[in-house]
């Protein structure tokens, strides 16, 4: 494959994980480049990232000054994938969750789609490891969202994905103000709405084995609110337009939003 694929990892306090998960990725889709994104990890991640990155080229950081969560090391890696040229850009967390094996099934998908979902909750995909409250709170979110935004898929919230530049570009992302699982929502919603072609492909989501969880309850009370927000002002917006949450620009011809067979 000749397109140009950058793998953006954010971290925060992943010091045990960053090597293996780039030595998975590295061999699993060799050309990729990686771009760890870190926000000042005080257990070290971020001098680990430079030693990495100092005896493998495709390997580079992002250094930011403070934790500032997730959503923004995200639109801060797609702003730096999109300056250096990349074609398609990739999500990934550090913690091992989402397997570098499995990113290859996400690329090949990407040739007839814009935006690749790994989901868990299509048939072949699933969770291992996760105690049972995660998941029921996991599969009831994403029922939620689906059934408030009207959102025709199955893990709106999970966090491996793959996308096209182009599709990044023609999204608005400055005025993101999600940070957790709901920044993953949102830009998902963003991109069905422009008419993207967006598609699901089952992935194996492994609970973390090093370090901890930044999941929080501020994290799950964000997306709550933010999502019951935005769908109650969808509603509306059904009656008064002027009301529209904020205009997408539209894509000709496709919308397409469902599984990948
Ligand atoms: N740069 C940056 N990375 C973050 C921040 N918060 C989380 N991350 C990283 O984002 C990825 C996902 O975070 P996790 O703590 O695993 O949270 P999660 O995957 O939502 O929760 P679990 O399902 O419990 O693992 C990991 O690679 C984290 O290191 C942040 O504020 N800044
Ligand atoms: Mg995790």
């Amino acid at each position: 494959m000749s397109e140009r694929v950058l793998v953006i990892v954010p971290t925060y306090n992943e010091v045990e994980n960053l090597e293996p998960i780039l030595d998975r990725l590295r061999h699993s889709v060799p050309e990729a480049h990686a771009l760890v994104v870190d926000d000042a990890s005080p257990d070290g991640t971020g001098d680990l990232a430079e030693k990495l990155a100092a005896r493998d080229d495709r390997v580079h950081v992002l250094h930011r000054s403070a934790k500032q969560g997730l959503g923004r090391a995200y639109v801060a890696g797609f702003r730096w994938g999109r300056e250096n040229g990349y074609d398609v850009l990739v999500e990934m967390d550090a913690d091992g969750s989402h397997a570098p094996e499995q990113l290859p099934d996400l690329l090949a998908a990407l040739r007839t789609a814009d935006l690749v979902l790994g989901s868990r909750y299509v048939p072949g995909g699933g969770v291992t490891d996760w105690p049972i409250h995660r998941l029921l709170l996991s599969r009831a979110g994403n029922r939620y969202t689906r059934w408030a935004l009207r959102l025709p898929l199955s893990d709106a919230t999970g966090g491996y994905r793959a996308a096209r530049t182009e599709l990044i570009e023609r999204l608005p992302f400055d005025d993101v103000a999600s940070q957790g699982y709901c920044f993953q929502v949102d830009w998902a919603w963003r991109a069905v709405r422009s008419g993207a072609r967006v598609v699901e492909v089952p992935i194996t989501f492994a609970e973390r084995r090093f370090g901890r969880s930044k999941m929080s309850g501020s994290i799950v009370r964000e997306a709550l609110v933010r999502v019951t927000v935005w769908g109650l002002r969808d509603r509306l917006a059904d009656w008064l337009p002027g009301l529209a949450r904020r205009p997408v620009p539209a894509r000709a011809g496709h919308r397409e939003a469902g599984q990948h067979e």
